[in-house]
Formats: C-alpha cells, structure tokens, sequence
C-alpha cells in the first residue's frame, strides 16, 4: 500500500482564503511535475528543486490553468508521513480546491483514505499509535485544557512512559526464558526478588495510569452535568447564564421546560455537557410524563448533578426525598434566587452554594466547584495521565491483570513456561498502547476516525 502516492485536500471544504492539497508518496514530485508550470526566470520544476522550497506558478489540467498556486517541496524523510510530500496551496473556494485535486489526481496518485496520511506517519515510524490519535485529539479538541492535554500527548509524554513500562517486562521476560532455557539453574533467591520488586513496581505504575486515566477520560469526552430540582426553581435560568446567552425559555409558569436540553460550554478549560431538564412534580398530561421519564434518563446518566432548589421557599417533602435519594451521587445543591428573602432550610449538613440567577451572583464559585469535583478536589491532574482514552485503560486493565498474574506464579513457584506467558500478554498488552502489538483491525478501527486530508 505505501508503494503508492496519494493526494487530498488536506483544509476543510469551505470559503477560505487559502486550501491546500497535499500529496504524498514515492510519485509526489512526478505528479507535482506533470500537473504544475512554474512561473518567472529562475524557475524550476518541482523534481529539480531542493527540498523545503516553495515555488509560485499555475496548476494546469490539459495543459489549461486551473489556479494560481504556491507549491511546496518537502522531501523524505523530513516531513509529516517520512515519504516525499508536495504541498499545493490555492484559492480557498470550494470550487478551486476540487479542481485543483481533480488535476492532481490524473497524474498518477489516488485519493487518500481518512486518516492515511497520519497512517503513514505511524507505519514509517514517524510518530506511533498515541501520537496518532493525539492528531486526531487536536484536530477535535473544543476546550483548553483537552487541547493542551492532546498537544502533550502528540509530543510524546505518554509513549515514553509507556515504552520505559514495556522495556520493564519484556527484561522481566528475558531473565525467566533465558532460567527456561537452562532449565537445570534455578532462579537465585536475589534475582528472584529483584524480578518481583520490578513487577510489583511495573504493576503499581500501571494501576496508577489506570486510576489518573479515568479523569482523562472526562477531559477528552467532557462530563454530562445534569440541571434538576423542583418546578421553577430556576433551572432553566441557571443553564442560561452558565452558557451566557438566553438558550432555554424561562418563565415563572412552572412546567415551562418540558423536554431536556443540552448544551455544551467550557467550565474553567473543562468542556462540560449541561442538561436542563423538566421540573419533578406529578406528571399531569402525557407530554409532562414523558418529560419527566427524561429527567429521570438524564440524571441516571450524568457525571454531575446540579441541584437546583429555590431559596426564598421552603423544601416540599417531594424535594426533601430527592436530596436523600441523590446524597451518593456526585452532585451540588444550588440555593438559587438568594436575592430574595431566605425561606429554604436545609439540614446544616448538606453543602449548597449559593446563587442568584438574577443577579449572577455566586456564579463563579459554582464554576469552581463544578471544576473541583470534576478533579475530584485535587487541582488539574498531571497531564500525562488526563490523555489516556478509553482503548488505553482497556489495555492497561489486561496488563495490570497479567502483571498480578504473573508476580502469583513467581511466587507459587509454577514453572517458568507458565509466568513467561502471562508476561508475554502483559507485555503485547502494554505495547498495544503505543502500536507495538497492533492488529490491522485495530488500526483500520483508529485511523477510520480521521478525516480525510488528515
Ligand atoms: N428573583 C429571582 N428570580 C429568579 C431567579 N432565577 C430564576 N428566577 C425566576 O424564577 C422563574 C422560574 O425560572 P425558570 O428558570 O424558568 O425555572 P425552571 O426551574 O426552569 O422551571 P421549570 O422549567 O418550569 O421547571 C422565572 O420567573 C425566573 O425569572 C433568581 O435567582 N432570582
Ligand atoms: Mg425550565
């Protein structure tokens, strides 16, 4: 597959100022030169120039110019896919850019599928498969702090600590192959002991990405936060002026949000999915029941809960079951509307922040412990582990699991075929991580995420 040379238009589709097609393969300079007149004295075609230049003229199709374009000349194996890249920069028009690609594509490339540029990237080992999926992680990254996370991981944080793990037991694994090899030594007691003291050690660091890694899994998804409490307690007004601007319809009939809105808004760099829902009260028609049942959905369904309470009332006994019902839940009470007289009396054990959805009171203190339950009270986590996705921690919870296995039959004494297989998985599961052990279905499964271009 890569004896071939590919093309795409690498910007999305779109009113632009520039597009950019950019072709890769053992062909680009070929193609470049059948497909591109450069323009003025001193120029040359595209083959004939040094790499990292850039070169202004036409692209022609039948020899008919189809754009004004600047054409770059990278060659392997300094550039992105470590294969000769030419880059065609464009006219930004929907029109011009598929029609620079069209000439392209008659001189001898195909177009790219999703993601094979960055395919590439990984099967010539430029970048391996976390950095691949941290392209994929930047290119889709809509808060700050996700953004940051996936730039680290692109660098490489993550692999490196991965790599060092997976060099730790496959030195585990040579010292018990080589004792199965020379089956009439013994493991010396202090080997032994070293070789446990390394797994234990291997083991803990692994449970520790795994345990670190469940918050990266809220950064990289953002967390669903859902808004309920009782009939015109504000919960609608609340979800305005958390995404700053008049989103849900607001008045002071109760009943008035019937179905579930959500919205997305970032809290403090974390994207955060926030979900008005429907006031709990006895459903009176069928719209209102069917509203309710989603109310129920969303809270069965949320990261967060946002309890709204109205503060210049006192709690029904309906509300009073709820709070009970909700105390395992990772949740907030929000006392609203603490511009008006204070009537909620809550036992003085229950934690409310207090705010106003009038005045906007109290509002950034909501953010801050929206953000710190989020960090479960701890600030922002070390970034290494907030970028593990969920195929990373299902990798890890395999290798933990033969790591555990592995150091039992250490200690039972098994014979050593039988812990050299459980180190074997453990280190195939570690190396999946980073593209080590990867199966064809698994990358067809990630680089299908891509889009094309990319
Ligand atoms: N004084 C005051 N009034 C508020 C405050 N927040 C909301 N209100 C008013 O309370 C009424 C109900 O607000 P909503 O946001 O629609 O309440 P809700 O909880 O979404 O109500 P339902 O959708 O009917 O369940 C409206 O008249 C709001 O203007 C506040 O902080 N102070
Ligand atoms: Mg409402």
């Amino acid at each position: 597959m890569l004896d071939d040379t590919i093309a795409a238009i690498a910007t999305p589709l779109g009113e632009g100022g520039i597009a950019v097609i950019r072709v890769s393969g053992p062909d680009a300079l070929t193609v470049a030169d059948r497909c591109f007149r450069p323009a003025g004295r001193d120029s040359v075609a595209p083959s004939q120039a040094p790499s990292h230049t850039i070169h202004y003229g036409h692209i022609v199709k039948d020899e008919a110019k189809i754009d004004e374009v600047l054409l770059s000349v990278l060659r392997a194996p300094r550039t992105f896919t470590r294969e000769d890249v030419v880059e065609i920069s464009c006219h930004g028009g929907v029109l011009v850019a598929r029609e620079t690609l069209a000439a392209v594509l008659g001189q001898g490339c195909r177009l790219a599928e999703p993601g094979e540029f960055t395919r590439r990237a990984f099967l010539n080992g430029r970048i391996d498969l976390a950095q691949a999926e941290a392209v994929l992680d930047v290119i889709h990254a809509s808060a700050k702090t996700a953004l940051r996370a996936a730039q680290e991981q692109l660098e490489g944080k993550l692999s490196q600590r991965v790599h060092k793990l997976r060099d730790d037991l496959m030195l585990v694994l040579a010292h018990v192959e080589a004792h199965i090899d020379f089956p009439d030594e013994d493991i010396a007691p202090d080997t032994r002991d070293a070789l446990l003291r390394r797994l234990r050690a291997a083991g803990a660091l692994v449970q520790h990405l795994i345990r670190a890694g469940q918050d990266g899994l809220i950064l990289r998804r953002g967390i669903r936060a859902a808004i309920v409490g009782p009939p015109n307690a504000g919960k609608s007004s609340l979800l305005n002026q958390l995404l700053g601007r008049e989103r849900a319809i607001v008045s002071p009939q109760p009943g008035t949000t019937r179905d579930t809105i959500e919205e997305t808004a970032s809290v403090r760099g974390i994207p955060v999915v926030f979900i008005d829902t429907a006031g709990l009260r006895d459903g009176s028609d069928e719209i209102e029941r069917e509203g309710i049942r989603r109310t129920e959905s969303a809270l069965d369904r949320a990261d967060l809960i946002l309890h709204v309470l109205d503060g210049s009332e006192p709690v029904s006994s309906r509300e009073a079951k709820r709070l009970e019902e909700l105390a395992d839940r990772k949740r907030v009470i929000v006392q609203n509307k603490c511009d008006l007289p204070p009537r909620l009396e809550l036992s003085p054990d229950l934690e409310t922040v207090r705010v106003s959805c009038v005045t906007g009171e109290g509002l950034e203190s909501l953010r801050d412990r929206v953000k710190s339950m989020v960090w479960s009270g701890q600030v922002q986590p070390d970034m290494i582990e907030a970028m593990l996705n969920a195929r990373h921690i299902d990798a890890l919870r395999r290798a933990s699991q033969a790591i555990d296995a592995s150091i039992v039959s250490i200690e039972r004494g098994d014979p050593l075929e039988l812990t050299a297989v459980e180190l074997r998985l453990a280190a195939s599961a570690v190396g999946e991580i980073v593209g080590k052990t990867a199966t064809e279905d698994l990358l067809d499964a990630i680089f299908s995420q891509f889009c094309i271009g990319k």
